[in-house]
């Protein structure tokens, strides 16, 4: 197989663009001949986590489950691109502590709360807003932004194919 295992782990607020950059990531890679699975809420909360809500209890619960199939993945020699909110910075501790480091690769999507809640592309903060949705992260639930992250992305400020050279031009430098 022509690639080193990795996992790329995209945190942010719900609407910041982790899916869609992860996404397009994926569409590079694979034009470059890589394999790659893209795990994010689309296809892990409603089948492997579909038993699990938003309490703190059950996020971490979900996070744990993506950790263990992660490593199934990268153990069979996969890049795996994660986009999850992972809201804690404990929480995304122990998950970079499962991973060789030189494996785990913490990405930022670090669109602001105001350019997220404009996009709103579900409408999930407008019912937060009107206390339809409770925990609702970035309004009664909290977001603790990385301190270590190796790389931060903004999806506002930058048209979406410069971030992704962004994301390749590391990858290539870690070789
Ligand atoms: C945050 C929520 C919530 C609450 C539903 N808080 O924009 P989306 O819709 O597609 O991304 C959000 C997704 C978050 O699921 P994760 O598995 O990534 O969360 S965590 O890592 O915290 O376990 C949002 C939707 O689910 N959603 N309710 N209360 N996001």
């Amino acid at each position: 197989l022509n690639q080193t295992s990795r996992i790329l782990w995209f945190t942010g607020l719900s609407g910041s663009g982790k899916s869609t950059l992860a996404g397009a990531l994926e569409h590079k890679l694979h034009q470059n001949g890589k394999l790659t699975y893209l795990l994010d809420g689309d296809n892990i909360r409603h089948g492997l986590c579909h038993d699990l809500g938003f309490s703190e209890t059950d996020r971490n619960e979900n996070i744990r489950r993506i950790t263990e199939v992660s490593k199934l993945m990268l153990d069979a020699g996969l890049i795996v691109l994660a986009a999850f909110v992972s809201p804690s910075r404990l929480q995304r501790q122990r998950v970079r502590e499962q991973f060789p480091q030189a494996e785990f690769i913490e990405v930022h999507v670090s669109t602001p709360l105001e350019i997220c809640e404009q996009r709103d592309p579900k409408g999930l903060y407008q019912k937060a807003r009107a206390g339809e949705i409770k925990q609702f992260t970035g309004i009664d639930a909290p977001y603790e932004a990385p301190l270590n992250a190796e790389l931060t992305i903004d999806t506002s400020s930058d048209p979406l194919d410069v971030q992704v050279n962004t994301l390749v031009e590391y990858l290539e430098s870690l070789g």
